[in-house]
């Protein structure tokens, strides 16, 4: 149950409180993280755990690794939220600090692909980068939205896909009730999302594969990407594969250890600060998967 103490009292631990004293006692510094897909913007994007992670895991280096700002969903329809603007603070914030914060666009925050080579108070923007790990191993970042042929071939077809479903489900709604009326039977739409699923599955192989191969041709060890919401790490080929996932759904995140051990994490936060206890102890993320590193 809230109180009104909580609000008040020393277990308030809300986005700006302390905003310039931020310790980082209890938190966990990695030697880089990356994060893409937050989608800010859109009413999706999970602003609340990204700023609680943000503020549990610092970085020497912070790789934003596109669709940072959902540009297209906002030409649709404005949507900007308090948390969405902290989490922009937050980002400019580190850099501030002195952190180094990299942006590589996507193809959600494109019109930030002008400004590649400029700097925007301390953030680094740049068309893709070579990740050096602490043993010495390159790891190309990129979007990956260049991988995806829709996309690459007619961009309005993508705008199209992205509101494909919603447009599907009103359709169905529709044609249901149109066919009730001729006496037909009702038509599946499980059915028909489940074929698609099988197609999906496919396509993001194909989209691992091309990704990692361009990163080998290349001359790098790995590469880290984004784009279809698909957090993966994995050999393909003998070059590792990683997709940092995002924040919409999965609130995953790729982070380099001082030793040059890579983790890929997901970050199930904490749900009220209270909760945590006194302490404000931060909760541990989860480790879905590992690479590299001494071991
Ligand atoms: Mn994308």
């Amino acid at each position: 149950m809230r109180t009104a103490f909580d609000a008040a009292g020393p277990w308030n631990f809300s986005a700006n409180n302390g905003e310039d004293k931020d310790d980082e006692a209890g938190s966990h510094r990695y030697r880089a993280i990356f994060i893409s897909d937050l989608h800010l913007g859109t009413p999706g994007c999970q602003a609340e755990a990204l700023l609680d992670f943000l503020r549990t895991h610092p970085s020497d280096t912070l790789y934003l690794v596109g669709d940072i700002v959902d540009g297209w969903q906002l030409r649709r329809r404005w949507f900007w939220p308090q948390s969405h603007n902290d989490v922009v603070q937050k980002l400019l914030r580190r850099a501030r600090k002195g952190d180094r914060v990299i942006f590589v666009p996507g193809n959600h925050d494109e019109f930030a692909r002008g400004f590649v080579g400029h700097h925007f108070g301390g953030v680094e923007v740049v068309e893709d980068a070579v990740h050096r790990t602490a043993d010495g191993r390159a790891l190309w970042v990129t979007h990956g939205d260049y991988f995806d042929g829709v996309i690459q071939c007619a961009k309005w077809l993508a705008y199209l896909g992205d509101n494909l479903y919603e447009f599907t489900l009103k359709l169905n709604r529709h044609l249901n009730s149109l066919r009730a009326r001729l006496g037909l039977p009702y038509w599946s739409l499980s059915a028909y999302l489940k074929h698609k699923v099988k197609k999906a599955l496919a396509y993001v192989t194909d989209f691992e594969e091309a990704v990692a191969a361009e990163a080998r041709r290349r001359g790098h060890q790995g590469v880290v990407c984004g784009h279809i919401h698909r957090a993966e790490m994995r050999e393909i080929n003998g070059t590792l594969y990683c997709n940092d996932g995002d924040w919409v759904e999965s609130r995953t995140a790729l982070v380099e250890h001082y030793d040059g051990r890579l983790e890929l994490l997901q970050w199930e936060g904490s749900a009220h600060p209270a909760a945590r206890g006194q302490q404000a102890m931060p909760a541990a993320p989860t480790v879905v998967a590992r690479a590299w590193g001494a071991a």
